[in-house]
């Protein structure tokens, strides 16, 4: 898929104040720091679209891009900061949760997973929430060009081994890498084949 147009539509943090599109919508969560906003401005082939922050944990919005006036893409806020108090954790679970489970045009979550560190507790609770509620998500290992073939291989094949302890099958997976531009071109050609199909069912 070349992207042609992608613009900036709004931030919020109540699903029910988002836009109201009408369209194939794909959303992206992660712990922070995980290359959220980097692999949001390489899919989107923009420099600074999704701001990469230095400063994490400051964006708690729900940010809405529109791609080339045909599909939509959502920035979630992440999670896993060291310092938040639990009411903000809370706060944000509730946000978050409301989103995926209402919004009705999201086909399906990306979950980011840092390929380079292990699988944390947080990674695994928002997978198996998904799971749980039975919702379309898939799993994309960031940061791959920072590991050796042996390191990233050995670190994907554990988390596959502990998602299988819990679930018969595995969602689908990308790896990719913001420096090379690895497995950017597959997401894109995914987010191309559900776009087909959402249309030919609307
Ligand atoms: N080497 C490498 N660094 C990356 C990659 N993706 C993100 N980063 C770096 O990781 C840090 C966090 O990235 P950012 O996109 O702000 O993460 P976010 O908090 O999840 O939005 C930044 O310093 C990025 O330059 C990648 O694919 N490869
Ligand atoms: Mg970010």
């Amino acid at each position: 898929m070349i992207i042609h147009k992608a613009e900036f539509l709004a931030s919020n943090t109540d699903y029910r104040k988002c836009p109201k599109l009408d369209k194939p919508e794909y959303a992206f969560i992660g712990r922070s720091n995980v290359g959220k906003s980097s692999l949001i401005n390489y899919l989107l082939n923009r420099k600074n679209l999704a701001r990469v922050s230095s400063t994490p944990g400051k964006t708690r919005l729900i940010n809405h891009f529109l791609v080339n006036d045909a599909w939509v893409l959502v920035d979630l806020p992440g999670y896993g900061y060291a310092r938040i108090s639990k009411t903000e954790r809370e706060k944000w679970e509730i946000m978050i949760h409301n989103y995926i489970t209402k919004r009705e045009d999201l086909l399906l979550t990306f979950i980011l997973i840092d390929s380079r560190i292990e699988f944390k507790e947080s990674d695994k609770n928002m997978i198996n929430w998904f799971g749980e509620k039975q919702l379309p998500f898939a799993i994309v290992f960031t940061k791959s060009d920072k590991l050796s073939p042996n390191q990233l291989a050995s670190n994907i094949a554990a988390v596959k081994k502990n998602l299988l302890q819990f679930w018969e099958e595995l969602p689908p997976m990308y790896i990719t890498s913001t420096v090379t531009g690895k497995g950017c071109d597959d997401i894109l050609s995914f987010i191309a084949e559900n776009n087909k199909i959402w249309e030919a069912s609307n």
